[in-house]
């Protein structure tokens, strides 16, 4: 029985001082490193976005950052230009340590749709290759941390229990960008069975 530990997104523009900055984003990277030691297998999601990308506020003339346009038959929130490829805000956190990273999802690369999860596109028209990856290392348990709660980390971890997966999320190893959604969020999570615990938790399991 083998578990995986998914980082989500713990990139510089998702921090204090980036693009789309998560508040207290940055706390989440000491809980984390430490952490580490307790998964048979640590992979991690990158928002990687082309400059052109449509969920960019900036790409659309006339329109506002948070202001909600449909985009190729989708819900859209615009959001400032973030995690551009090859950006210094695309780089994982500094202090994150990435040694035990096995393998990097990267997601938000096409132009015309958004990726929330690391798993799938927002219209679940493609796989990120995540799924098949975690099954074939033989993973039954997903834990899920990083940023920001109520997006990607909430969609990673409700396609993670579709897909079968025991799901777990590292509740002090997130932060949210509006902690009421969060709420909202972590109560859908439970409907779904999913297991909500504290990093000081993972000890004695
Ligand atoms: C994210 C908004 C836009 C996230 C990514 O990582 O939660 N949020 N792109
Ligand atoms: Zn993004």
């Amino acid at each position: 029985m083998s578990r995986v530990l998914i980082l989500v997104d713990i990139q510089n523009d998702f921090i204090p001082g980036g693009a789309l900055p998560v508040p207290g984003g940055d706390q989440i990277v000491p809980v984390v490193n430490q952490i580490l030691p307790f998964f048979d297998l640590v992979v991690a999601t990158q928002d990687w976005h082309p400059p052109d990308h449509g969920s960019f506020a900036s790409n659309h003339p006339g329109k506002k950052v948070y202001d909600t346009i449909e985009l190729n038959g989708l819900q859209q929130i615009l959001w400032p230009d973030h995690c551009v490829q090859g950006s210094h805000g695309a780089d994982f956190v500094q202090n994150l340590n990435t040694n035990p990273v096995e393998a990097i999802f990267r997601k938000g690369t096409d132009p015309k749709i958004d990726s929330y999860s690391g798993f799938f596109d927002n219209g679940r028209k493609k796989s990120t290759g995540l799924a098949d990856y975690l099954h074939g290392r033989g993973v039954k348990e997903v834990f899920v941390a990083g940023l920001a709660g109520e997006f990607c980390v909430n969609y990673t971890i409700m396609d993670a229990a579709d897909l079968g997966f025991k799901t777990f999320l590292i509740k002090d190893a997130t932060r949210p960008l509006d902690w009421q959604n969060f709420e909202k969020a972590m109560q859908k999570m439970q409907e779904k069975g999913v297991t909500i615990l504290e990093s000081k938790d993972l000890g004695n399991r």
